[in-house]
């Protein structure tokens, strides 16, 4: 019982958006290479990359380095003027805004050989924080209208907003595992 409430309360958080951002290590096992003919646009299909991810390129800083570059110079695998270049072979980069991140190792043919990487941080579904209620919803009334001088104003009371509801609902469930535990 106990199990399944706090099962219930880790739906909920996730459902609320407050996910654990991701690592991804670039190429799996393979890591960032030439020699193992990894396919990372195939690589990147298979992931779903969301802002504050990150993505950890291995390599061998003696072969390789990671350069951070725009569309256009991804595409000629031009390596003439990066955005940034890594070469400690342990770089990770914390993906902070939406659409397309273009990489690729900036020593000379191995672009070319398919060393190169475009990640598309998608938007999310719904983005709105906890801390902001809804603009339009049928919940919160609405204290817009100012008062009459003489005329008492809405009572704080009335202000039910969807947070507090959330917030309330939380602290319930969380009280009710401590109370199964405690029993
Ligand atoms: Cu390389």
């Amino acid at each position: 019982m106990a199990a399944k409430i706090v099962v219930s309360l880790a739906c909920m958080v996730v459902l609320l958006g407050l996910s654990e951002a991701a690592v991804y290590k670039v190429g799996d096992s393979a890591g960032w290479t030439t020699i193992a003919n990894v396919d990372y646009k195939l690589w990147a299909s298979t992931k779903t990359f969301h802002i504050g991810d990150t993505v950890l390129f291995e390599y061998n800083p003696q072969f390789h380095n990671v350069m951070r570059v725009t569309h256009a110079m991804y595409r000629s695998c031009n390596t003439s003027n990066p955005i940034s270049t890594s070469t400690t072979g342990n770089d990770s980069v914390t993906l902070t805004n939406h659409g397309h991140h273009f990489f690729f190792c900036g020593v000379p043919g191995h672009c070319m050989a398919g060393q190169k990487l475009d990640l598309n941080v998608i938007h999310p579904v719904s983005s709105t924080p906890l801390s902001d209620p809804p603009i339009s919803s049928s919940s919160s009334p609405s204290t817009t209208t100012i008062p009459a001088a003489g005329v008492p104003g809405p009572s704080p009371s009335h202000a039910a907003s969807l947070p507090s509801v959330v917030a309330a609902v939380v602290s319930l469930l969380v009280s009710l595992v401590f109370a199964k535990f405690a029993s």
